[in-house]
């Protein structure tokens, strides 16, 4: 059987991202004896190119990954269904086999997504079992993925073969765990990855990063897990994993701010971590209350102040607009960042809502939503304040700080300026840039 793998992303915003979904089901496919190619739309940028992949490959059939629906970003939001939806319809005018949906993006939508572009089968969730869903592809047939453990999650051997365009990704993403026990009342990612942790054998993920930069020169990773630090024992044997090694490489990740000990940070600096990215989302206790964050304010103090002390570079993640937020409760998540003084704010207004999730309960009792509104179209829910007092609470609240940055205040993807200090910025983490 050959499969092609076409990932569909093409935002650049806050940079290129390194199509891990669509490596993982290769490499997966690949060890179940299918012949696989990945054709990236990311890198790629013109349907003629993606029409000779088609023709010189001749696959049986062909999965697409899809990877955001939006980008959350309020009020600046960009909604890429419509480009999926002109994708399928391309893709069936170059040829007539069977079209798999996959990626996150399917997962949190499938019913929907699979309507919209017309697919013959779509998988829900993990991939890497889904060779079923190729080799028998029933029309509109959704089937769920779900893997006991992430033994078949690894990259294929000769990913320059598979993805020959994955030469051209400076930043390599590498998973080490699924999953998230914590309830946030507006996040989905217990239910893309399950609310319980699995985890990748450290000695694997540290093998996994030390072949990409012997055989491939891969310096820079991203550590995609939705916290590094969800199972902290787990993170601590990656980290020390992978110092063994001993390699000139630089990785990010996302963490809770709360740890049991903060010689953690020692541990990770030495193993080439540069930057930490807090999944904070607000800095006022009752709005952490309100969102229901597994931490307090002492937690982020002290995260912070061990990430300072260690040497390494940290920004703090806010959802601003959570239920009950006011322009007082702005004004304490504002004083805090000034008192442990991140490299960078990154912060959103608005929370974007799931199907599923907390606030989406919330959003109906209060009639932000209607009987029969779908979600995919992005909606957000926003305080009793509403979204205009918001915007202006938040962005007179923090008023002139250079090391703050709202995704939503403007079109970044297409600014010029933007582009400008990305390319001449390029090795370093870009949040780390627009703080200073
Ligand atoms: C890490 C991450 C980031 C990092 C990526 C860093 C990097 N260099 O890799 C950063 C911070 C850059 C980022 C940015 C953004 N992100 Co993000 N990100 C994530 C996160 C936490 C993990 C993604 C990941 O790599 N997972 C690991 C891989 C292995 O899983 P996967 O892609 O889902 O693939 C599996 C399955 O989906 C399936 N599968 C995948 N493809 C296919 C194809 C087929 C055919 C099949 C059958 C199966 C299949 O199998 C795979 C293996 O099991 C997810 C949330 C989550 N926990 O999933 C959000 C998530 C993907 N991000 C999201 C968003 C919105 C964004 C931004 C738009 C935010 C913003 N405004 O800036 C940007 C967009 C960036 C871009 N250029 O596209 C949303 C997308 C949903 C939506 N609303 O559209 C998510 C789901 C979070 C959420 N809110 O729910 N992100
Ligand atoms: S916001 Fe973070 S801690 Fe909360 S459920 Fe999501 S991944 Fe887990």
């Amino acid at each position: 059987m050959r499969v092609l793998l076409i990932a569909s992303n093409t935002e650049s915003f806050p940079e290129p991202v390194f199509p891990i979904g669509a490596v993982y089901v290769a490499g997966a496919l690949q060890r179940q004896s299918a012949r696989v190619m990945i054709t990236d739309l990311g890198t790629l940028r013109s349907v003629r190119q993606l029409k000779k992949d088609i023709e010189a490959f001749r696959p049986d059939c062909i999965g697409v990954s899809l990877r955001n629906i939006d980008n959350a970003a309020y009020p600046a939001v960009r909604y890429y269904v419509p480009s999926y939806v002109r994708l399928i319809k391309s893709i069936r005018s170059f040829c007539s086999v069977p079209v798999i949906l996959g990626g996150p993006a399917f997962s949190l939508f499938p019913e929907e997504i699979a309507a919209c572009l017309g697919a013959d089968a779509g998988v829900k969730g993990e991939g890497e079992k889904a060779v079923q869903a190729f080799r028998e592809p029933g029309m509109g047939k959704i089937v769920a993925g779900g893997l006991s453990g992430l033994e078949d999650t690894a990259f294929p051997e000769n990913i320059h073969e598979v993805f020959p365009a994955f030469r051209r990704y400076r930043t390599i993403g590498v998973q080490t765990a699924r999953g998230c026990t914590g309830g946030c009342i507006y996040c989905t990612y217990p239910r893309l990855e399950g609310n319980w942790i699995r985890s990748r054998d450290p000695e694997i993920v540290a093998s996994e990063i030390q072949r990409l930069f012997r055989d491939f020169g891969k310096r820079d990773f991203f550590i995609v897990d939705s916290l590094f630090n969800a199972d902290e024992n787990h993170m601590v044997r990656v980290l020390e994993s992978i110092a063994a090694l001993n390699l000139p490489i630089r990785f990010s990740c996302y963490l809770r701010p709360k740890v049991s000990d903060p010689g953690i940070f020692a541990l990770m600096k030495s193993s080439g971590c540069v930057a930490v990215d807090f999944g904070t989302d607000t800095g006022s206790p009752s709005m952490l209350a309100s969102l229901r964050k597994p931490f307090s304010r002492d937690d982020i103090r002290a995260a912070s102040l061990a990430c300072r002390e260690a040497g390494m570079d940290f920004c703090h993640s806010l959802i601003l607009g959570g239920p009950l937020e006011t322009s007082e409760t702005l004004k304490e998540t504002v004083r805090l960042m000034d008192e442990i003084s991140p490299s960078a704010v990154v912060a959103m207004t608005g929370i974007r809502i799931y199907p599923g999730t907390g606030i989406e309960r919330m959003a109906r009792d209060e009639g932000i939503l209607a009987q029969g509104d779908t979600l995919l179209d992005p909606r957000f829910y926003f305080p009793p304040m509403g979204p205009h007092a918001l915007l202006k609470c938040a962005y007179e609240a923090v008023g002139s700080r250079r090391s703050w940055f709202f995704p939503g205040k403007r079109d970044w993807g297409s600014a010029l300026g933007f582009r400008i200090v990305r390319f001449l910025y390029r090795r370093r983490p870009l949040w780390r840039v627009l703080g200073e």
